[in-house]
């Protein structure tokens, strides 16, 4: 993924003209933009290829099983037209090379999930995540998602995963990151849903992220 303006859209609304009229709004702005279930639930896969005339496609699906069954998800993702998905790291290193190995042999990417953004990966994920993250660096993953709610973390796991691996990192605004503050721990990329996709102008909203992080990229 080329990175232009480090924003990456969050598009979790469940209506087709919806997400096809935010996604035109926004393009410009965006470097990706990032669906998952409930977009692909409401509306079915082939709203990936349909998005991916406005950005490349990172496909949220949180995979997170065995090997096998880890590679035939994201064949059939890779398949509909995303240009990489995010697995989770939980499952064990042998799951997240089964997806590494694929999308290396279709030039696509994979973001391995670290630790969450919200209140409750600190019951468990957290623990964890140093851990992930040196897996994911291991395995040769693209990236690693890691949390804008707490920009420490992120600047631990860079270290970690040093500079060929990217870091996308959700939270920033609903869940009361700030752009600016987590590219500068070490993020690449933010992924913003909530705040540009319920704002009365999301072109603005998006435009303003890009704003606020231009000098720390
Ligand atoms: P917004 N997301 C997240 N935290 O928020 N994939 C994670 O740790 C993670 C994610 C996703 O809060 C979340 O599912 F691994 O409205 C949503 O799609 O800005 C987006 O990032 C954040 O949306």
């Amino acid at each position: 993924m080329e990175r232009k303006t480090g924003l990456i859209l969050a598009l979790d609304v469940t209506d087709r003209e919806e997400a096809v009229k935010i996604s035109e709004k926004v393009a410009g702005y965006v470097d990706a933009i990032k669906i998952g279930y409930p977009l692909v639930l409401s509306t079915g896969m082939d709203m990936i290829s349909k998005l991916s005339e406005y950005a490349p496609i990172i496909a949220d699906f949180k995979v997170a099983d065995i090997p096998n069954t880890n590679r035939l998800i994201c064949e059939q993702v890779f398949k509909a037209g995303a240009d990489a998905v995010i697995v989770q790291g939980f499952t064990g290193h042998d799951s997240l090379e089964a997806a590494v190995k694929l999308a290396k042999e279709q030039n696509k990417d994979i973001y391995v999930v670290t630790e969450m953004s919200h209140p409750g990966a600190l019951d468990f994920m957290q623990d964890v995540g140093e851990g992930i993250a040196k897996m994911a660096a291991d395995a040769k993953a693209s990236g690693v998602v890691a949390p804008a709610t707490r920009p420490e973390r992120v600047t631990e796991i860079r270290k970690i995963i040093g500079s060929e691996l990217s870091i996308i990192s959700p939270g920033v605004g609903a869940q009361g990151g700030t752009a600016s503050d987590v590219i500068k721990a070490g993020a690449d990329w933010v992924i913003v849903g909530r705040s540009i996709y319920q704002s009365e102008d999301p072109a603005m909203a998006a435009k303003k992220l890009v704003d606020e992080m231009k000098e720390f990229i």
